[in-house]
């Protein structure tokens, strides 16, 4: 004879039925939260420098300042700005919580704020035909330890490749320093300057002219354990350091 009623294991299975289906509801949430603040990222980016763009078609110039151009910080979303190579050209992002896009004079939308080295990451090693994700950053210098360098790669057996140009301050003889954890490979404007290879530091040495533009490719692969890749050079007047920001224009 059956008692009316739930039984407690009844009560566990619709108990545990709702838990499963709020973390199903709250996981989708999280996913068209994330959407939405990319879109709104993009979106904005690409209005912001609309505006940019026109007002140096109106006055000749580049704004000042993101409020000479009528841009404002809302509730959603934080920009930022900057002027190149004394405003010839102009850079510009905007965030929205976690997503951040980048636009600039004559270079497409991507993730990042207004870093001049283009960094491309691969889930593989070495790397695929498509990279996971390309974003702007500041430098070809990374340290990351034994963690990965984002949420959508892995810690072991991805690969980034770097591209960007740089500007060489003085004339005279320069050596570069690569040291990569794990596998490094290097071109100087096309020409394979350092093979794959999994030797931890590597010198390349060239001679540039002051204000000549060097395209550089740094490629590095991890396997396993820790992760790093450092970029340095020394020239006439400058000891060994890693290759500053300031020194990059995107390609
Ligand atoms: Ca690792
Ligand atoms: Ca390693």
């Amino acid at each position: 004879m059956r008692r009316a009623g739930f039984t407690i294991v009844e009560l566990l299975i619709v108990i545990v039925v709702i838990a499963i289906l709020a973390a199903i509801s709250i996981v989708a949430y999280n996913g068209i939260q994330d959407r939405a603040r990319s879109s709104s990222a993009q979106t904005s980016a690409q209005q912001a420098s609309k505006k940019i763009e026109a007002q140096k078609i109106l006055d000749g110039t580049y704004p000042a300042s993101l409020g000479a151009a009528g841009i404002q910080n809302t509730s959603d979303i934080t920009y930022g700005y900057s002027q190149i190579d004394s405003g010839d050209k102009a850079c510009v992002w905007a965030q929205s919580g976690t997503k951040t896009y980048t636009m600039q004079t004559g270079s497409t939308l991507i993730e990042g704020q207004c870093g001049q080295v283009i960094a491309s990451y691969y889930n593989t090693r070495p790397a695929g035909s498509t990279p996971e994700f390309i974003r702007a950053e500041g430098t070809m210098s990374n340290n990351w330890g034994g963690n990965s360098p984002d949420s959508r790669i892995p810690n072991d057996n991805f690969t980034v490749t770097y591209d960007s140009v740089l500007v060489a301050p003085v004339t005279g003889a320069y050596t570069f320093t690569i040291t990569t954890d794990d596998f490094s490979q290097v071109f100087f404007d096309g020409v394979e300057v350092l093979p794959y290879t999994n030797t931890r530091t590597s010198n390349v040495s060239v001679n540039l002219t002051a204000n000549q533009r060097l395209r550089v490719t740094y490629t590095g692969a991890e396997a396993g354990g820790a992760a790093f890749t450092i970029f340095e050079w020394a020239y006439p007047g400058q000891s060994r350091i890693s290759v500053p920001s300031s020194a990059f224009r995107r390609p």
